[in-house]
């Protein structure tokens, strides 16, 4: 960030001040200050809260002061609270009128995706700071939790009714501007990114839950970043190094990253999302017999739990991936 080189300079300043006559030291002091309110001023307008911009894929509101997504893909309750909050969200409890009205107008750009959304209906992750705003919906005391449990949710015309839980649906998620996360030193919308910025340039972010490449891909866009590639042997070392501390589950052996071939077309020429091929990258880390192309369906890069390397794996499967935001310094 341009106003981090300011702070290195301005330290200098500081260090030269211990030496300077008065009149010198009150002109550099004027100066210092005046740098320090303006990097002050580009952080804070960066934030959401004053910039009023949030990942790509979320809209604003400017009634309700915050942002929101309608979510197409079906989801049980459980998976649709881990998406929204994966997303610095929350699944969206209906607290006024304007909230109906938006997902009324939300649902017009979608006239495929049936007539339900899922909403939260008994204010669970609803934020504590808005606790003295009522949620419109306060489910009746439902203990049953058999399959005739009954979810919220809202239709087309934007009002509320309920459902059987166990329906998959299309679902919203909505965060305040207030409270939706921007990482200043890695500028992006999502606290969930790790600084190695002095290391290799670059914050990373090794995403928690599992999706498709194109998934994958469009989630590191919209949050300001994107899908990873290793430059040289520096950010090999420093990415193996995160993916080492990344607790295990079954199935997360391997981590798509930014790199895919055309499907279908001989030679295969895998690409980065930047259209460079990797001997234009200059660094092609590819774990040993790899890529295979195995069962001639792999045309998608991924890093291999176990090595850190490439292998080219299957786009539509679900894996976990790395994203990447560079920082110049
Ligand atoms: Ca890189
Ligand atoms: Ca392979």
């Amino acid at each position: 960030m341009l106003c981090l080189s300011y702070l290195l300079h301005l330290f200098s300043i500081i260090i030269s001040l211990l030496t300077d006559s008065s009149d010198l030291r009150f002109k550099k002091m004027n100066y210092l200050f005046t740098i320090l309110a303006v990097c002050v001023a580009i952080a804070a307008a960066e934030s959401p809260a004053i910039s009023k911009q949030y990942r790509t894929d979320y809209i604003y509101d400017k009634n309700t002061d915050s942002f929101y997504k309608m979510h197409t893909d079906q989801a049980s309750t459980d998976r649709a609270h881990t998406t929204c909050q994966a997303e610095g969200a929350r699944l969206m409890a209906p607290e006024s009128e304007q909230d109906l009205a938006l997902v009324h107008g939300m649902f017009k750009k979608f006239p495929d995706i049936g007539r339900l959304v899922l909403v939260d209906g008994n204010g669970v992750g609803h934020d504590e700071a808005d606790e003295d705003e009522e949620p419109i919906i306060n489910l009746d005391e439902d203990t049953d939790y058999g399959p005739r449990r009954k979810c919220e949710v809202v239709n087309r015309e934007g009002q509320i009714e309920s459902a059987l839980c166990y329906f998959e649906l299309p679902f919203i998620c909505k965060v305040n501007a207030k409270d939706a996360p921007y990482n200043e030193e890695c500028g992006t919308y999502s606290n969930d990114y790790v600084s190695k910025v002095s290391l290799t340039g670059s914050c990373y972010r090794i995403a928690r839950i599992k999706a498709n490449w194109n998934e994958a891909y469009a989630n590191c866009q919209a949050e300001g970043a994107h899908l990873a590639i290793l430059n040289n042997e520096g950010e090999f070392e420093i990415v193996k190094g995160m993916l080492d501390k990344t607790p295990r589950s079954v199935e997360d052996w391997q981590f798509f990253v930014g790199i895919r071939a055309e499907e279908k077309k001989s030679p295969i020429i895998f690409r980065t999302i930047f259209n460079q091929t990797l001997e234009q990258v200059g660094y092609a880390p590819w774990d040993n017999n790899e890529p295979n192309n195995s069962f001639g369906i792999e045309y998608c890069v991924s890093l291999l739990r176990t090595t850190g390397k490439y292998n080219d794996t299957v786009c539509r499967n679900r894996y976990s991936y790395v994203c990447e935001k560079e920082r110049s310094v």
